[in-house]
């Protein structure tokens, strides 16, 4: 069996060109932190091929100073800094809104468009000070920090280059990284290499990887994966017709959680029965709790939440339910430190581009004595 970018050779493969897969619950379930062969991957576009000696960052427009680094220069004059962070897709769980109405042209992604790293690098932060740009005041809010990739995507109407931005607030916080390395080893090709933006607690889309250019200026980027892509339109969108600024802007993470075990539609034994997965706050809030209902929500049993890496990274649960033989509905439900908790029903958040599901998590399973 082949695999591509070395990744595992049981990735489930939505598409080969734009290279786009995520890992299967087991594999996602085995580790807090996802082996770079087993972290899921999502691209717009082909993956380019960049030399490290000769690649450089640009970092211009509302600057003090403009700066053009090479990857021995960020390495030399800035602190490196770690953070565990998640990464997720805004299209994470999609499959259960295209269970709800078919969602043409976008990937049916399950519960594997996230996974947890450790990424290695500098703050963008520190990057910005040098060019001159702090936050200042009330500023912050209409200053915005663009990313601009050289992966050019055919999906994007016009097709163009990949890029993002998000607002200097975020940008000049301590766990924004423009990472080099992943769990250790320097980035692969498929996840940014040379060098990523990491924008922990935002949708996956801010993280640009092969970031070339840091642009300062005056609102976010004008590019299509901003303006376009990546916002939630309302349910009686055409999405075909939408145009830059329709709908709402996606960047800090809602709550989510997926089961990863057992799998929807599986056969178990009658009795104890374990159930786990993960919870994502987002953007800086922590998973307070998360409850696992062994009959479609009627009664409830609080799980444990595995080791706590803090608030930009993933808490893995496990609760034991009782099941009599027959058929049951598991359900499983997040809660954050504000007291928000997951949404109860897909059908209810349905957009016609298919992002946020955060709706509690569901798996059927048929308990039978053996
Ligand atoms: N240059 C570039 N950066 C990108 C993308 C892309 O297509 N091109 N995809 C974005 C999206 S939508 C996500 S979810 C994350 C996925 O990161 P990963 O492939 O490392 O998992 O990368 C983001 N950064
Ligand atoms: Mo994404």
């Amino acid at each position: 069996m082949t695999t591509s970018w070395g990744k595992r050779a049981d990735m489930l493969v939505h598409e080969e060109e734009p290279f786009n897969a995520e890992p299967t619950s087991a594999a996602l379930a085995a580790s807090y932190l996802t082996p770079t062969d087993t972290f899921y991957s999502r691209n717009h576009g082909p993956i380019p091929t960049l030399d490290r000696g000769t690649w450089r960052l640009d970092v211009d427009g509302l600057v003090d100073i403009r700066l053009r680094l090479s990857l021995a220069e960020l390495q030399d004059r800035f602190e490196e800094h770690v953070v565990t962070a998640t990464v997720q897709c805004a299209g994470n769980r999609r499959a259960g809104l295209i269970a709800v109405r078919d969602i043409p042209g976008e990937d049916p992604w399950q519960d594997g468009a996230t996974s947890t790293a450790v990424w290695a690098g500098i703050r963008l932060a520190d990057v910005l000070a040098e060019a001159g740009v702090t936050q200042a005041g009330g500023e912050a809010d209409e200053t915005h920090v663009a990313f601009q990739a050289p992966d050019v995507s055919q999906l994007a109407r016009p097709s163009q280059a990949y890029g993002g931005s998000i607002p200097l607030a975020k940008a000049t916080r301590p766990e924004v990284l423009l990472a080099w390395s992943m769990n250790g080893e320097a980035l692969t090709p498929v996840h940014g290499a040379p060098l990523r933006v990491v924008v922990p607690g935002w949708i996956g889309a801010r993280s640009v990887k092969w970031l070339e250019r840091i642009i300062v200026r005056h609102g976010p980027s004008d590019n299509y994966f901003q303006s376009v892509a990546y916002r939630l339109l309302p349910p009686d969108a055409d999405p075909d017709t939408a145009g830059p600024g329709n709908g709402l802007s996606l960047g800090p993470i809602a709550l989510n959680s997926a089961i990863l075990s057992p799998a929807d539609d599986s056969t178990v034994s009658a009795g104890a029965l374990a159930v786990s997965g993960y919870a994502f706050a987002g953007d800086g809030r922590r998973v307070a709790r998360v409850d696992v209902s062994p009959d479609g929500g009627h009664t409830w049993v609080q799980a444990d939440l595995g080791p706590d890496r803090g608030p930009w990274a993933w808490r893995l649960w496990r609760a034991q339910v009782h099941l009599a033989a027959g058929d049951a509905l598991l359900v499983a439900q997040a809660w954050d430190g504000t007291a928000a908790a997951q949404p109860s029903e897909a059908e209810h958040l349905w957009n016609p581009k298919g992002y946020v599901n955060n709706a509690c998590p569901r798996a059927r399973v048929h308990a039978v004595h053996r």
